[in-house]
């Protein structure tokens, strides 16, 4: 009730977009979530449009993107907020309008996979120059006491002057009000720090900004091979291994200079309270090769922008983001696994997909599976109506 009522008073009082805002094209198809171009119909100008969903979108995530908008958009890698609009739709819903600077030069995930497609690499100066930026980005918002949480190539955007944007705050934490948020397990599988996911499973664990760092070190992989590491495994498996697994490294490493593989190393210190944080990074070799070059760096990248844009987009991958409070083991990824009714049946068998089917046939109240010959009893601590004390 409360919210609701909240809500309404609030959001009635910003303005109409479409006295100003037309909508011209999607964005990314679908990559971003409800993202289009606009145009701005008094003064030709182009813009990014974020539409939200006020009653089915969570509150705080739109409450945490408009306020880190707000309050913290005045920097070079963070993408210009230019304001906010309530459109009153009877039909399909009232809408929030979140209307941003607009990013021709798409996403850094875009451009590493332009590359690969044509059989070369990113070269590693030009790495270090999108790392540096986005870095310099996640510093001011460190210093300003908040934690992105979803740091990924996808979530990095380039201008076609060569400027690089971070973006999507849905999921960030400020200190201000919602701190509290650091004991939910957020972010996109893959790129997840182990202490974020940890958080998920254990009452006694919690978290700092360094998981931004852990997050920009996969993002340095996915940079240099075009995904992150375990992008092949399901986005449930990769949350067993990454907390289990040693830090990841490049593919190749061999084929990257030590700098760079020392970096990654440094990034992805599993203890996050041995891990550098965002300041002490861009005092890092590899990201200090970039000073007296960054102009030209700049260039390249335009250059590259282009020449991107003329080969036209690559199929996108879709990694969804998850949100889960603690103790409260995400169902929607469990329920995405292949169900089996023999354990000795998995395609891999090894204990982690031993354990996940057990999980998945638990929270559907799946009592018996097989392994084999062996009939497996979970015992469900409730009475599922299966028996009667009947003779
Ligand atoms: C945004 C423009 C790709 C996305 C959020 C702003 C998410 C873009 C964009 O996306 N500009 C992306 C063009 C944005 C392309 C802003 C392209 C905020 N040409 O592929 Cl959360």
């Amino acid at each position: 009730m409360f919210p609701l009522i909240g809500k309404t008073i609030i959001f009635d009082n910003f303005p109409d977009p479409s006295d100003t805002w037309e909508i011209t094209e999607t964005i990314g198809k679908g990559t971003y979530g409800k993202v289009f171009k606009v145009l701005n119909k008094k003064n030709g100008q182009k813009a990014a449009v974020k539409i939200l969903d006020p009653i089915h979108d969570i509150d705080e995530e739109i409450e945490a993107e408009y306020n880190i908008l707000k309050s913290l958009s005045d920097h070079p890698n963070v993408v210009r907020f230019y304001g906010i609009y309530f459109k009153k739709d009877k039909v399909n819903g009232d809408k929030l309008w979140l209307v941003l600077e607009l990013c021709n030069g798409g996403s850094v995930t875009d451009l590493v996979k332009g590359f690969l497609k044509r059989g070369e690499r990113m070269s590693e100066p030009l790495i270090a120059y999108i790392l540096h930026e986005a870095l310099m980005g996640l510093q001011h918002l460190h210093n300003n006491k908040t934690i992105h949480r979803d740091v990924k190539g996808n979530n990095i955007l380039l201008t076609t002057e060569g400027g690089v944007k971070l973006v999507d705050f849905g999921v960030s934490a400020q200190l201000t009000s919602t701190w509290h948020r650091r004991n939910t397990s957020v972010g996109t599988p893959f790129w997840m720090a182990p202490e974020v996911i940890a958080c998920e499973q254990q009452l006694d664990t919690t978290y700092d900004a360094r998981c931004d760092t852990w997050s920009l070190g996969i993002t340095a992989i996915e940079l240099g091979d075009g995904d992150p590491p375990l992008a092949d495994l399901h986005p449930m498996r990769a949350l067993f291994k990454i907390p289990r697994n040693p830090p990841p490294q490049l593919r190749q490493p061999e084929l990257w200079s030590a700098e760079f593989n020392d970096f990654i190393s440094k990034c992805l210190t599993k203890d996050y309270e041995k891990r550098p944080t965002v300041s002490d990074l861009l005092q890092h070799k590899f990201i200090t090769q970039i000073e007296g070059k960054d102009v030209m760096l700049q260039k390249q990248l335009m250059e590259f922008i282009g020449i991107h844009q003329c080969m036209g987009g690559t199929e996108k991958a879709r990694h969804e983001r998850i949100h889960t409070k603690k103790g409260n083991f995400n169902r929607s990824l469990i329920s995405n696994l292949k169900d089996v009714d023999d354990l000795a049946t998995l395609e891999v068998l090894d204990e982690n997909a031993v354990s996940e089917q057990l999980e998945k046939c638990y929270s559907r109240d799946q009592i018996y599976i097989y392994v084999g010959d062996i009939l497996i009893a979970l015992n469900p601590f409730q009475s599922l109506g299966l028996y009667s004390t009947k003779k």
